[in-house]
């Protein structure tokens, strides 16, 4: 029996791809992928969100990069609807709807808008109202689950309150959809500084801060074992400093050693050791994905094939919600 549950997850494409969106989000689209119906979209409207940052030649290659990276991580395209956000409108009309019943002040409080808000020297619109658009993508697939990184929760428990004030207001309307965050490694710091989430703006900034999925061996090495640490050598999960946690989580994910296991293996062997170890397991786990990349992107038709198809199949799904919302609402 084909699954009945439904996962919608994306990626923005701007930055550099790191290795925390593949722990927190493609690795874990893969793997848990025959357990549902799949949905995965390039959000390429959210790319707009800083606008001062956008090249339409480099933003267009990079909806392509990032779905060639969906592929890549093992995510299999014909059986996962992988799409751009912009071919299905649907998710620019329900956002205008779901505008329309969301409070000022749930926007406002998002910890995400704070940040990035203090970052910019004119704030948009569509940086407040990122969320909302996030709430569009989600509900307009009747979604279940939603497998992304802790830094999305809030996003996630605010596209839930949307979809109850929708449905209080018109009537059942939306599946109210549930976060899929993984246990262990749902957030990974920058390797620079322990205390940042590893983010693809910053990637894109400092050399030092993230891998890049792309980035070859020696790269990832040499970024790994400049990774700040401190100056003990603690290797317990409970108590080590933030950026040896932080390599730790990494190789557990990576290589699905038990805790105990790990700990044992680094005891009294120095954070040289544990940074080379870590790097060999990064460049393990990425030396497939980027000969699955490269193959991928020898006929640039293969990805526009995927996209078209991916936009097909989505579109009625989005249709058929959006016929319930103007039902509901009156619109039309
Ligand atoms: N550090 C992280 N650890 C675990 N998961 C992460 N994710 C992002 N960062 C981490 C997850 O990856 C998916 C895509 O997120 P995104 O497109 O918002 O990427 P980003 O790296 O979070 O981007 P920035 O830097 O914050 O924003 P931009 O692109 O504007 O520079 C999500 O599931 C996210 O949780």
């Amino acid at each position: 029996m084909p699954p009945s549950e439904r996962v919608f997850s994306g990626v923005q494409p701007t930055g550099k791809l790191h290795l925390g969106n593949y722990v927190g989000a493609l690795s874990q689209w893969a793997a848990n992928q025959d357990d549902y119906e799949n949905v995965f979209c390039v959000v390429d409207l959210h790319a707009l969100t800083i606008p001062e940052a956008i090249d339409p030649k480099v933003l267009r290659a990079k909806n392509r990069e990032v779905a060639a990276l969906y592929v890549a991580a093992g995510i299999d395209p014909d059986s996962a609807t992988i799409f751009l956000q912009s071919q299905v409108p649907q998710h620019a009309e329900l956002a205008w709807v779901l505008n329309c019943v969301t409070p000022l002040g749930w926007l406002e409080r998002m910890t995400q808008f704070k940040a990035k808000s203090g970052t910019t020297e004119s704030i948009g619109t569509g940086l407040l109202d990122y969320p909302v658009l996030m709430a569009a993508d989600i509900l307009l697939y009747d979604t279940n689950f939603v497998p992304v990184g802790d830094d999305q929760r809030q996003h996630i428990e605010l596209t839930r309150d949307v979809a109850l004030r929708f449905n209080h207001m018109f009537g059942d309307t939306f599946v109210i959809p549930e976060p899929l965050i993984r246990s262990s490694g749902a957030r990974i710091m920058g390797f620079d500084d322990p205390t940042q989430k590893m983010s693809k703006s910053i990637g894109e900034q400092k050399g030092t801060h993230s891998v890049g999925l792309l980035d070859p061996p020696d790269t990832i090495r040499k970024i790994i074992m400049r990774a700040a640490t401190d100056s003990g050598r603690d290797v317990h999960f409970d108590t080590a400093a933030p950026g040896v946690l932080n390599l730790l989580s990494i190789y557990e994910v990576l290589t699905g050693e038990k805790r105990a296991d790990i700990e044992a293996r680094f005891d009294g062997q120095g954070y040289g050791v544990l940074k080379r170890t870590v790097a060999d397991a990064v460049i393990a786990a990425l030396e497939p994905l980027q000969a699955r990349y490269a193959e991928l992107t020898a006929d640039p038709a293969t990805i526009e094939e995927i996209l078209r198809r991916g936009a097909e199949r989505a579109a009625p799904i989005a249709e058929r919600t959006m016929e319930r919302v103007r039902a509901a609402t009156g619109l039309g």
